[in-house]
């Protein structure tokens, strides 16, 4: 994998994506978006890799947004289109078979933040702030936040966060769900990291499905939404994973997953 804007490392099914233009604080351009969809394509397919990790280079930002200088020149087709790219590639990421942990290193703002939310959830340094400014340069967010925010923080909240423009600290987005846990900056790659080598000894399959029917979950009425449980739970007892898991169990083992 050979990209401009990203960078790259899998140790122990543990792979760790660096959004890599720290001169623009990470801000996503199209070829940005066009890598990233790029490296999504070819890492789903890594059968070795068990969990994601997104992060920002440099110690500044996770990612300031989409590129505000690259809008300047779009028309109402090209900025149409530029959201297109940014959505599919946003919801491609979101559906990726393994769980992605967003560790947020500081502004995660605009297409930043609706990177972060596309992810399973989100870690952030104690310096992060965090926030949608769309509407303080007369936009709305375009890459999938005026729909993801509203399911992290309900209604009122992500109206609130959009409409004021704010940035948030990560002890506010924490507070109102929106990160998960806080690290001081120093260790949040380290507690990713950690965190994701334990997401890695579960079981693989079990760990895809779960993120499959809770993220399909919300999107269902709840007799169907269970009905889908039920027939993924049944599902599972097809699989090589669940003898291994309950097996070691039994026999007061470690199991030793394979992710058939
Ligand atoms: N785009 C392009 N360059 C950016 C950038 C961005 N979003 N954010 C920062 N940079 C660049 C700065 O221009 C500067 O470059 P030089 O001037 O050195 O060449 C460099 O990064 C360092 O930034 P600063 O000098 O500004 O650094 P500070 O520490 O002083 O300030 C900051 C950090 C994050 C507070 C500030 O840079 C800032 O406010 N940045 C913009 C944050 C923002 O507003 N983000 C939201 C962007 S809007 C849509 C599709 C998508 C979207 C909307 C519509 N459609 C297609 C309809 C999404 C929109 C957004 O994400």
């Amino acid at each position: 994998m050979n990209f401009e804007t990203l960078s790259y490392e899998k140790k122990d099914f543990v792979g760790t994506l660096t959004i890599n233009r720290p001169k623009a604080l990470n801000a996503l351009n199209r070829q940005l978006l066009t890598e990233l969809g790029q490296f999504l394509n070819e890492v789903d397919e890594d059968k070795d890799l068990r969990c994601l990790i997104i992060t920002g280079s440099g110690d500044k930002a996770f990612v300031a947004g989409a590129d505000i200088k690259e809008m300047e020149d779009l028309d109402a087709a090209g900025a149409k289109e530029f959201s297109k790219l940014g959505q599919d590639v946003f919801r491609r990421l979101e559906v990726l078979k393994v769980p992605v942990i967003a560790a947020v290193n500081g502004f995660a703002l605009g297409g930043g933040l609706e990177l972060a939310m596309a992810c399973d959830f989100i870690l952030a340094s104690d310096d992060a702030k965090l926030g949608l400014p769309e509407t303080s340069l007369g936009l709305i967010p375009g890459f999938g936040g005026t729909v993801r925010l509203r399911r992290y923080v309900g209604m009122g909240k992500a109206k609130e966060m959009t409409y004021t423009g704010d940035h948030y600290s990560s002890e506010e987005a924490y507070n109102f769900g929106l990160v998960t846990k806080i690290l001081p900056k120093a260790d949040l790659l380290a507690a990713a990291e950690k965190m994701a080598s334990k997401i890695s000894k579960r079981g693989p399959v079990a760990v895809g499905i779960a993120k499959m029917a809770i993220n399909e979950s919300g999107d269902l009425a709840l007799d169907a939404a269970m009905e889908m449980e039920r027939s993924q739970f049944g599902a599972i007892f097809k699989t090589e994973d669940k003898n291994i898991g309950i097996n070691a169990f039994i026999n007061k083992e470690k199991p030793n997953f394979k992710g058939e």
